[in-house]
């Protein structure tokens, strides 16, 4: 950087002191603690001359080079900011809005975009990162890369490594460090203030936000001790001995025919998913068969039922009927669809059971929205003991650790069949997506050899699961 930018700097930092931008003193925050340094970037709107300078130095500093699509500010304080960068870079801006979601489905992003584009975050000034987050999930749920940020003060306290986290590379035109530097050098502050300050912010860390990213990096036989339902616990645990994330949707309609392929692949799965209702010859015995492979192979079952009505309903169809699913099946998938009542049916106490509740699907033009899915996260953590996981296709539906991912739609190839499923490649789905079990049926099931098909499977997203866990050393 050149003496003039440096000189730039100084100046603004001078003057964010002079209008009280930044106050030395004791204040107490919003959460009640003591704080010895105060910032309030707000009121630079009413200074058009400093509003002027930050906004040529954020160009110098970090836009006028950026090769992003758009850029968007973090509501309020950048708003102005990112306007003003948008016309001088000639960068298109979006906006997010920040009301409540009782909006229902509305847009959260306001502006011209394509799924894919890039999205520089603008951000006034950033402790732990997570209103910079908020912004960034919402651009991402809509498709959106938002990877880098730049904000004019970082303060320091685990901002940065929050964001770096989630994927997020932080560029702050001042550190807390430089600014008190440049405010001690010029003496607007004293030495003493400056280093109560640094050891206030040295002890008085922000909290370390837990992400959708973290969760993946961290094994399965760690995980387990993090479940708090006793089904994705033992899962984990089997995946873990196994060596195996592989889920064999055995889609076949005759008994003979599933506990044929089971015998053969059930050494390399961690969990079989059956769909009673097609098997055209179901009689009870044969889950007695299936039940005694899971045990001598050590998988667990999930009967992929779909359960989507009332709870009084959902409780008949999962006890009653041909099919005595409850008896069984370890786990059930069920839509959220209907609300609480049929988590409330489902929660059998007596049993070990558990849910994968449905927070997307891997179908093309599928009805669940952004929204929907956050929902059903919101629904899903009210009943840890019954949750197992979720059936979903990206990382960012769920943060909890001790939850599964479940994500169907897999192939080695990525494609689409007639009726539209789409495939994700396993590289696609474990690295990218946050898959931590892969559910495969025609790729196996329709194989000329499903026993050597289901181990190629096997192998190739357990490599997946290893190259995933190996960037957190
Ligand atoms: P396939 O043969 O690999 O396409 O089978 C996928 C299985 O997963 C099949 O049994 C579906 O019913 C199931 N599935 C899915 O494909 N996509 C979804 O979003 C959900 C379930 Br939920």
């Amino acid at each position: 950087m050149t003496m003039e930018y440096e000189k730039q700097l100084e100046n603004l930092a001078i003057n964010l002191f002079e209008i009280d931008a930044v106050k030395f003193g004791e204040f107490t925050t919003k959460t009640g603690l003591k704080t010895p340094i105060y910032f309030d970037l707000r009121v630079i709107v009413s200074y058009p001359i400093i509003m002027d300078s930050i906004s040529k130095l954020l160009y110098e500093f970090a836009v006028k080079d950026n090769n992003c699509d758009h850029l968007c500010g973090v509501p309020y304080t950048a708003l102005p900011v990112a306007t003003l960068l948008s016309i001088k870079a000639k960068m298109p801006m979006l906006m997010r809005r920040k009301e409540s979601k009782s909006y229902g489905t509305k847009k959260m992003i306001e502006g011209h975009y394509k799924q894919g584009d890039t999205c520089l975050i603008i951000e006034d000034v950033v402790t732990s990162g997570s209103s910079v987050l908020e912004t960034i999930n919402d651009l991402r749920k809509e498709g959106l890369r938002a990877e880098e940020a730049i904000v004019i003060l970082d303060r320091e306290q685990t901002g940065r490594k929050n964001l770096e986290d989630n994927n997020v590379k932080l560029k702050s035109l001042f550190t807390m460090t430089q600014l008190l530097k440049i405010l001690v050098a010029n003496k607007k502050i004293t030495e003493e203030m400056s280093a109560n300050v640094k050891s206030y912010l040295q002890n008085v860390q922000a909290p370390v936000i837990a992400t959708s990213l973290q969760r993946t990096l961290i094994p399965y036989e760690k995980r387990a001790e993090q479940a708090t339902n006793v089904i994705a616990k033992k899962l984990f645990d089997i995946m873990a001995v196994k060596k195996t994330n592989l889920c064999l949707s055995v889609d076949l309609t005759t008994c003979t025919q599933i506990l044929n392929l089971v015998e053969e692949v059930g050494d390399h799965i961690c969990l079989l998913k059956t769909h009673v209702d097609i098997i055209e010859d179901f009689h009870l015995d044969f889950t007695k068969k299936i039940k005694e492979m899971a045990q001598r192979h050590n998988f667990l079952i999930l009967e992929d039922r779909k359960y989507a009505d009332i709870g009084n309903t959902v409780s008949l169809q999962h006890t009653k009927g041909l099919y005595k699913i409850n008896e069984w099946a370890d786990c059930v998938t069920a839509h959220s669809l209907p609300g609480e009542g049929i988590l409330k049916a489902l929660n059998d106490q007596d049993n070990e059971r558990g849910v994968f509740l449905l927070a997307e699907m891997s179908s093309e033009g599928n009805l669940i929205t952004p929204d929907y899915t956050e929902a059903t996260a919101k629904m899903a953590a009210k009943y840890p003991h019954l949750i197992t996981g979720f059936v979903c296709q990206k990382r960012d539906t769920f943060v909890d650790p001790g939850l599964i991912q479940l994500t169907p739609g897999v192939q080695l190839e990525s494609s689409k069949d007639d009726l539209g499923q789409v495939y994700n490649t396993p590289e696609k789905v474990v690295l990218e997506n946050g898959a931590d079990v892969i559910v495969v049926g025609r790729g196996i099931v329709k194989a000329k050899n499903p026993k050597t098909q289901a181990l190629v499977y096997k192998n190739r997203l357990w490599e997946c699961y290893e190259k995933r866990i190996s960037t957190s050393k």
